[in-house]
């Protein structure tokens, strides 16, 4: 009876890895097909397609090209108007104070749109004088 149910068991856990391996990889490939991939680039001094519109729930990669100078790229991860102790609205993969962008590379910037609101960028790179000036947005529409 017991080396019956040892075959049995032998028998069945392979299949059953198996089925895990390519259920795992499946999920996976779904979670990187349904990153929306926005383009923005950063010239003084301003950011193309901003204010950049998401829908909440929505895996964005946001690939960002300094086009004309070195820039930079701050945002906040709380949307506007919410209370200083709110949760992260923005999750990010790898966060950055300040990511820099080096004039002609591409940088990609990960994140889930989690909470709905609008969520301020600025540059973090002093580029000249109207560095300052130099802002965006990005709205999570519920
Ligand atoms: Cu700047």
């Amino acid at each position: 009876m017991k080396k019956i149910a040892k075959r049995f068991l032998l028998s069945i856990v392979p299949k059953s890895l198996l089925g895990l391996a390519i259920f795992l990889s499946l999920s996976v490939r779904a979670q990187v097909q349904s990153a929306q991939v926005i383009e923005v680039t950063a010239k003084k001094y301003e950011y193309s397609n901003s204010p950049v519109h998401v829908k909440i729930g929505t895996k964005v990669q946001l690939k960002v090209t300094a086009t004309d100078h070195d820039h930079g790229f701050k945002i906040s991860a709380v949307p506007d108007a919410a209370p200083p102790n709110g949760a992260n609205g923005l999750i990010f993969i790898s966060a950055h104070d300040c990511w820099q962008l080096k004039k002609g590379e591409t940088t990609t910037i990960e994140f889930l749109a989690q909470t709905p609101g609008t969520y301020a960028f600025k540059c973090c790179h002093t580029c000249g004088l109207g560095h300052k000036g130099m802002k965006g947005q990005i709205i999570v529409e519920p």
